[in-house]
């Protein structure tokens, strides 16, 4: 072999191995040591030489996981071992009478049990061979799954090679629930709203549909994650307890959900489903409950399971977070970019103990999709944090009083032309001056991760647009303190605190100013990106869309509509008037070449409740001079930014011997 090709190789394997890393980190750790940029050009690198020399390409290369050609449909394949479902139960007597089953099959002999969450998502089974990834199947009826082997490999969190330190057999098979995050859903559902399609009802449904995508490339797009949850090897159960599975995948390079624990009573498992159950709103993703597993793997054979399920597992299930109610009406809500939303206003229900009086609609499509009609008794459901939705009606229920409902030609608030576009699904209010839009915009400005001004909440909002005191967001740095305080339910002193936190404001770093000037398809996390590209305003608005296009993680989108609203002369002149206000139009550079020498490349992670910033507001000020926040404690860590009410990772850090700095030490270190 030529030296040269043998370079190339090594190159190309030095390469996989590093990429590999950094997705592990990424991905199972959630602990990144590089920036999405530096892991884009890796992948670029390699991507290069394999395409310059294609028989060098590996099987487990990480390019693999986006290639790909569409399959004609999925071979169906039956599972060597059923995929059983599980007995659920509802109630604390439920998992009781479980126990006492458990503990008349284990004859007065003494077990543990493992609570793990129950993901909502869909039960996938991963086979490798030689540490190699060969198949995915889903579980399908439990006896005959579709294989989806190249659907699979897109999920990042699915190493296709398992770590070889950790790979004792020749054959395993690795089960786990796929799931898609509820910011992930939420941005598919936005795009297909953007691009005409229906949206999915909910993340589970939208992982179901993804994961039997016959196109790779669009899986890969949709970033699926899994979470495994036990691994079977040859004939026998490979360990002697569950826990010991879990730790096996964690080290083999799976994505193990952190939240479980070891029980040695039904009480503690019944402690671990209620302390689960308030924590699950805080959840990036949907959990319907707590499955219930005997630790002893043992014991799980002897306990064998019906033709449906084990009898040494059951899950624990979460009352339903959905309802029925009546919608009373429909109102349209005019947003900051001017988009209409239909709002259903219901008979007011308890859901997941609160009550519920609205339900978004989303779109005129989407009533239509639904087929709701005034007076209709339908479905709504509530998940996470989100505005509950209307699911779907209740047919069974129609009196025949019911209305159709009509979707307004003109804009509800202003009467303003109403335009949706050929092929788009949001209407929109176009007029420049509609007082709905200005209102909206008004709030996200002050809202808490852009400007934060706290102070300006709805009731004011509304005063200063109706008594046309503001016209605009560049408005709110030239109120005087006398026509403030002679607005109603406002004295002298309130109108002091509002100047004064208007003024305080203008101390918000760049990054924040751009996610608040309300770019459409600009949140905070592209607004920071955007912000540290091009480091000011003046450079940014003569960013052309191919510029911003270049940028890793903008897309044409995002490139085309922040061109759009630089373009818009009436914005510019806003800039003008931001910047004369004296608010930051550019990251300001602390040491040598923009960069902190005391941040740069350094990575922080942030705990507890600061005092005199938010944690968004501590990560600007990070990130501008250079440094990375992470979410996890490591030994990568440089410094542990510690709040009020530090848990869990302050301990870690202490226990790691790490640097922690409180918020004083931290606001001398930003100077
Ligand atoms: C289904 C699920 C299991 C687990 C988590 N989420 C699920 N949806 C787990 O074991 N942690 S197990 C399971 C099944 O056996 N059908």
């Amino acid at each position: 072999m030529p030296a040269k090709v043998r370079d190339i190789e090594r190159e190309m394997k030095e390469l996989r191995a590093e990429i590999r890393r950094h997705e592990e980190l990424y991905y199972v750790h959630d602990n990144p040591e590089i920036s999405d940029e530096e892991y884009d050009r890796l992948l670029a690198r390699l991507q290069q030489l394999e395409e310059e020399n294609p028989e060098l390409i590996a099987p487990d290369s990480p390019t693999q996981r986006v290639g790909g050609r569409p399959a004609e449909s999925f071979p169906e394949y039956i599972h060597r071992r059923p995929m059983l479902s599980l007995d659920n139960s509802y109630n604390i007597e439920d998992l009781r009478a479980f126990d006492e089953r458990c503990r008349k099959l284990a004859d007065g002999r003494p077990f543990e049990y493992v609570a793990e969450l129950k993901i909502d998502g869909l039960s996938i089974s991963l086979h490798y061979e030689q540490g190699l990834l060969t198949r995915g199947v889903t579980r399908g009826d439990g006896r005959r799954g579709e294989e989806v082997t190249q659907n699979a490999r897109t999920i990042r969190s699915v190493p296709l090679r398992l770590n070889p330190a950790f790979d004792q057999w020749r054959e395993v098979e690795v089960r786990g629930e796929v799931f898609l995050s509820r910011s992930v859903f939420e941005k598919i559902n936005a795009e297909r709203e953007e691009e005409g399609t229906p949206r999915f009802a909910n993340p589970r449904n939208a992982a179901a549909g993804t994961i039997r995508q016959l196109d790779p490339k669009i899986v890969a797009a949709r970033r699926l994650d899994m979470f495994a949850y036990d691994v079977l090897g040859g004939d026998r159960k490979p360990f002697a307890t569950h826990w010991q599975s879990l730790e096996w995948l964690e080290r083999a390079g799976f994505r193990v959900n952190t939240n479980r624990a070891l029980c040695a009573s039904i009480d503690e498992v019944i402690e671990f489903c209620n302390q689960m159950e308030m924590k699950r709103d805080e959840l990036g993703y949907e959990i319907d409950g707590v499955v219930v597993k005997v630790n002893s793997t043992a014991l799980q054979d002897e306990f064998g399971a019906t033709t449906k399920a084990p009898r040494w597992a059951i899950a624990y299930k979460y009352p339903a977070r959905q309802a029925t109610t009546r919608v009373e009406s429909i109102v349209v809500q005019v947003g900051r970019t001017g988009a209409l939303t239909p709002v259903a206003n219901l008979q007011p229900v308890l859901l997941a103990g609160t009550t519920v009086a609205r339900a978004t609609l989303h779109n005129e499509d989407e009533i239509k999709r639904l087929g709701v009609r005034l007076g209709d008794w339908v479905l709504i459901e509530k998940s996470g944090e989100i505005i509950p939705k209307v699911i779907k009606v209740i047919e069974s229920r129609r009196t025949g009083e019911e209305k159709a409902f009509r979707f307004p030609k003109k804009c509800p608030v202003c009467g303003g032309i109403v335009s949706r576009p050929e092929g788009e699904v949001v209407a929109r209010c176009i007029a420049a001056d509609c007082p709905a839009q200005l209102k909206a915009r008004l709030l996200h400005f002050a809202s808490r991760r852009a400007m934060r001004i706290e102070g300006l909440g709805y009731a004011l909002v509304e005063q200063l647009v109706e008594k046309k005191m503001v016209r605009d967001v560049g408005d709110l740095y030239t109120l005087r303190l006398e026509e403030v305080a002679a607005l109603e339910r406002m004295a002298e002193k309130s109108a002091s605190n509002l100047l004064g936190q208007i003024e305080d404001s203008k101390q918000r770093e760049f990054p924040q100013l751009i996610y608040a000037l309300g770019i459409r398809h600009v949140g905070d996390r592209t607004a920071g990106i955007i912000a540290r590209h091009f480091r000011s305003l003046d450079r940014l608005s003569e960013a052309s869309v191919e510029e911003l296009d270049e940028i890793p993680e903008i897309g044409l989108t995002v490139a085309e509509s922040v061109r759009d609203w630089f373009d818009d002369p009436g914005n510019l002149a806003l800039c003008e008037r931001l910047r004369a206000a004296g608010v930051k139009t550019e990251i300001e550079t602390g040491g040598a070449e923009g960069y902190d020498e005391e941040f740069a490349g350094k990575q922080f992670v942030l705990t507890g409740r600061l005092e005199t910033m938010t944690r968004d507001e501590a990560r600007a000020l990070i990130e501008a001079r250079g440094g990375r926040v992470t979410s996890s404690v490591s030994k990568k860590t440089d410094y542990v930014l510690a709040g009020e009410e530090a848990g869990s990772k302050l301990e870690k850090a202490q226990s790691l011997g790490l640097k922690i700095i409180d918020e004083a030490a931290f606001k001398e270190m930003i100077g």
